[in-house]
């Protein structure tokens, strides 16, 4: 087997990973500028998953809980009411549908309504959580590393060796997952940029990726606006397109298979170039 596996099974598709894949950020949160309420918002993510369909994106990923540091989790009614009119629009797009979710309820209703992939930054911790996902017999997941809670995770960041305690979690979170019958070629590992990190951390994770590799996992990384990028540029998260496209460019170079953005046609046409160079390498020694 090759360093990074080539498929993901997801719960309608089977995701060629021979190519690097663009997975397209949906906020299903209550925009603070609407006053129109839910309805408005519904509407406005289901014209963005449209939007970005348009644009050539590979994986939507719609998310009704912010996990931004220090952000607080909505209930799982709010939630469920934010997210559910949204996945059963994407649904219907020929994409596969991804929900950012940790509630155990919510990838219950989402995958019964069609979703395809339960992406948890939590990595299925919760109670309940993993028998969610194993009772389907082929959605797709993504487990990522964090400590603690949003809320309080950036306290969270000693690390003797950022890469290999990221590797070990995902790799333990990984063997939980398939001793519960959770197939391998539905997983894919993401490091978790930002999450429990310092912005040396982040670059670290960056700089060593390769390492990662080591975990036979399909890669998912996010970078899109972090604040690392804030940091190095320093410009507010409106103003990180360029350094998203740069950081998702490497990401992929050392070994991504699938980037989280919310650019998704600036990156796209990033991956273009870069895959059109990538074709033309000589075969590894
Ligand atoms: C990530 C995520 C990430 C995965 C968020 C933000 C914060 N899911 N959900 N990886 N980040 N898998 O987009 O800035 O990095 S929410």
């Amino acid at each position: 087997m090759s360093a990074s596996a080539t498929v993901w099974q997801t719960a309608r598709f089977r995701i060629d990973l021979s190519r690097p894949r663009v997975m397209g950020i949906v906020n299903a949160t209550p925009d603070s500028f609407s006053d129109g309420g839910r309805y408005r918002d519904a509407d406005a993510a289901r014209a963005h998953c449209d939007a970005l369909v348009e644009q050539g994106v590979d994986i939507l990923d719609i998310g009704g809980e912010s996990t931004r540091p220090g952000s607080v989790a909505p209930d799982v009614d709010e939630e469920l009411a934010r997210v559910l009119p949204v996945v059963r629009h994407a649904v219907t797009l020929g994409v596969p549908v991804s929900v950012d979710t940790s509630s155990p309820e919510v990838m219950r209703a989402v995958l019964a309504a069609g979703a395809d992939i339960v992406n948890d930054v939590r990595s299925l911790l919760r109670p309940g959580a993993l028998e969610a996902v194993a009772a389907h017999p082929t959605a797709g997941v993504c487990v990522m590393h964090m400590r603690g809670e949003p809320a309080t995770m950036q306290s969270l960041t000693d690390y003797d060796d950022v890469v290999a305690e990221v590797a070990g979690f995902l790799r333990e979170r990984a063997a939980a997952l398939e001793a519960a019958g959770i197939a391998r070629e539905r997983i894919a590992a993401d490091p978790g940029v930002g999450f429990a990190k310092t912005a040396a951390h982040n670059l670290e994770l960056l700089a060593r990726q390769r390492e990662l590799l080591d975990l036979q996992m399909p890669l998912l990384v996010g970078w899109s606006r972090k604040g690392t990028l804030g940091q190095l540029t320093g410009r507010p998260a409106g103003e990180r397109l360029a350094a998203s496209v740069a950081a998702a460019l490497m990401a992929v170079e050392r070994g991504a298979r699938i980037v989280r953005v919310h650019d998704v046609g600036a990156t796209v046409d990033a991956l273009k170039v870069w895959s059109a160079v990538a074709c033309c390498r000589r075969p590894a020694a």
